[in-house]
């Protein structure tokens, strides 16, 4: 047998991307600590998306209430969150990351994967060929990681951030990598770091040192040999060239038509779950959960009801959907029930825990 060739795979990871894009129509705040999130308005309730690397200076991160931002930087410029305007963006980028090669794989709204095995271009070449089209064409910058798969790849993109440029290959792994936290893995989320802290396990070294057994043991043996591997560089997960579907939904057509509703409640709250289990193995989250609910007669009705914040659970997206339910009145027999989450993105959940899920985050 022969040995594969060696891939290279090149990671992309914006910087600050949301305040970057809004620092785009406000180059007047360029230097300052600008806070994205909600409506804007730190005076009302809200959690911060994200912040300029001027703000971070201050403690302020993602996902922090206003209320603690306020109290780290006082002084911080607010905006409200502009969904529309960061796809739009999100999109410009891709586009230059898609010509430098066709081999790409989206992973959100900003970050996605190339495979550039095929260039003969040096990595590093590519890589600073990249950051100057992606500043020609959006004017923000970005942090590059290559490697040779995509999760040396993505652990490099993070480690000079912002604006880097981070080239690892198999031999820098033990002196470059495995001081990191395991943590630095993606896919090992807080619940599987604090159970390898309990076992003694704090560095993705320490994590490589482990025995396969003794971490099988504990994690299955699935989650056990990925974290292992994963620890020693080594990671086969291709490059998928895919569409990012818009939304998932499952719908039934009842054997006869019911008008019993328990039998509509439980086939709805089936429903909701293979939707919910087939979110969560893609790696998705969806903001808006909708019900479609024919009648014997044909006639069509849709509900919808959106969360305030996009998820994968079954028991929210169960809950969502009666919600939709009750708004509809039933008075004739049902044909046909469907549940569908739209407004996807990418859940970034710590999947792991449920035991054999990492690789949807790679
Ligand atoms: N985001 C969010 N809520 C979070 C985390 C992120 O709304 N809790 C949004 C805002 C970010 C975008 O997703 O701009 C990308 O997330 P990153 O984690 O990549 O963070 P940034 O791009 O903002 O900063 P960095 O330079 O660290 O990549
Ligand atoms: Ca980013």
């Amino acid at each position: 047998m022969t040995a594969p060739a060696p891939r290279r795979i090149l990671h992309l990871d914006m910087d600050a991307f949301f305040a970057s894009v809004e620092l785009l129509r406000r180059p007047d705040l360029k230097g300052k600590p600008v806070i994205i999130g909600g409506r804007g308005d730190p005076t009302r309730r809200g959690v911060v998306a994200t912040c300029t690397y001027e703000a971070r200076k201050f403690g302020v991160r993602s996902g922090m209430p206003f209320r603690t931002a306020k109290q780290l930087c006082p002084e911080a410029v607010y905006l409200p969150t502009d969904f529309a305007e960061y796809s739009r963006w999100s999109q410009v980028f891709k586009q230059s990351m898609r010509e430098v090669s066709p081999v790409f794989e989206d992973r959100g709204i900003d970050e996605a994967y190339l495979d550039i095995s095929a260039l003969i271009e040096s990595s590093a070449a590519i890589g600073h060929r990249l950051k100057s089209a992606i500043l020609r064409d959006t004017g923000m910058s970005c942090s590059i990681g290559i490697g040779p798969n995509k999760l040396l790849a993505k652990i490099a993109s993070d480690l000079d951030k912002p604006d880097g440029l981070t080239l690892i290959e198999p031999d820098d792994v033990p002196v470059r990598i495995w001081p990191l936290d395991a943590r630095r893995i993606p896919g090992i989320g807080p619940k599987a770091d604090e159970r390898l802290q309990r076992l003694g396990i704090r560095t993705i070294g320490e994590l490589a040192a482990a025995s396969l057994d003794r971490l099988a043991r504990h994690f299955g043996p699935a989650t056990a040999t990925f974290m292992h591997a994963a620890a020693n560089g080594v990671h086969d997960t291709p490059v998928v060239t895919v569409r990012e579907p818009k939304s998932r939904s499952r719908e039934t057509t009842f054997q006869e038509d019911v008008s019993d509703w328990q039998e509509i409640a439980r086939t709805l709250a089936s429903l909701s779950a293979r939707v919910a289990e087939d979110l969560r193995l893609r790696g998705y989250a969806g903001r808006t959960v909708g019900i479609k609910l024919r009648f014997a007669d044909f006639h069509t009705v849709t509900r919808d009801r959106t969360l305030s914040e996009p998820t994968c659970d079954a028991r929210t997206i169960r809950m969502a959907a009666f919600e939709c339910l009750r708004r509809i009145e039933l008075d004739r027999r049902v044909r046909l029930l469907g549940v569908r989450v739209t407004e996807l993105s990418e859940s970034g959940q710590d999947t792991n825990s449920a035991g054999s899920y990492v690789d949807t985050l790679l």
